[in-house]
């Protein structure tokens, strides 16, 4: 049976179902869906319409978190650890980049820099929790040297972050030093440089001045 991945190339939440899928070599179709008027057959596997989703056969599933969990077990469970405990602690970290992608977003679309600065700021105050995690010592991902699923959940994220930088900072100069590093090993991955699509820089200014036309980030975008 075929398994069909309904994606949009600039999403994160695409990104990060896509690359689980890449290097867990999964063979599926990918089938792009713009952002705008979705079919309405998509709405039988998707019930609002979003992506990722993915079908086999007659069968829908939908949301980047479930769809993350259903490839990792299609291929044994790779990208989780092997205990519960060990398990459930990188799903808390996942909810976690779920609640710093929603940050991100605040930030991208902030009207003013107060509220820009008050995104940041508990972006900030989030990644500060990740640095005193045993993470990134040295080792390319979340557990180690295997990609894991808090990597594919952190890694459209820092993706972003690496973007937005060139614009303005986030990250405090001083500081964050092993989630810097531990985005700059993901960054430089071939399984997560294949998830960006080519023209990310463009796109993403496109996106800035599509959402947020004025907003904080646009206006440094143009006079950058
Ligand atoms: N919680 C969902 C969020 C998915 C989501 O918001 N996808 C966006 C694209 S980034 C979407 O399809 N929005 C509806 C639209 O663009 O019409 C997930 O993790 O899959």
């Amino acid at each position: 049976m075929e398994l069909e991945l309904f994606l949009f190339d600039f999403c994160p939440y695409c990104q990060r179902v896509s690359m689980i899928a890449d290097h867990l070599g999964i063979a599926h179709q990918a089938i792009q869906l713009g952002g705008s008027d979705r079919p309405t057959w998509f709405g039988e596997i998707s019930p609002h319409k979003t992506v990722p989703a993915l079908r086999m056969g007659t069968v829908g599933i939908f949301d980047s978190s479930v769809i993350a969990e259903y490839l990792n077990e299609l291929a044994q469970g790779r990208m989780l650890p092997e205990t519960p405990l060990e398990r459930a602690v990188c799903r808390s970290w996942i909810g976690q980049a779920g609640h710093c992608q929603g940050l991100l977003t605040q930030i991208c679309l902030a009207a003013s820099q107060e509220d820009f600065e008050a995104g940041r700021k508990e972006l900030v105050g989030t990644l500060e929790k990740m640095e005193n995690l045993p993470l990134a010592q040295g080792q390319s991902g979340f557990n180690g040297a295997e990609l894991s699923l808090v990597d594919a959940a952190m890694a459209p994220l820092f993706t972003r972050l690496a973007h937005i930088e060139t614009l303005h900072p986030i990250l405090p100069s001083i500081g964050l030093e092993r989630v810097r590093a531990w985005s700059d090993r993901l960054l430089s991955e071939s399984v997560v440089i294949r998830s960006v699509p080519q023209n990310f820089p463009m796109r993403f200014q496109g996106f800035l001045k599509n959402k947020a036309p004025g907003g904080f980030l646009t206006t440094r975008l143009t006079s950058a």
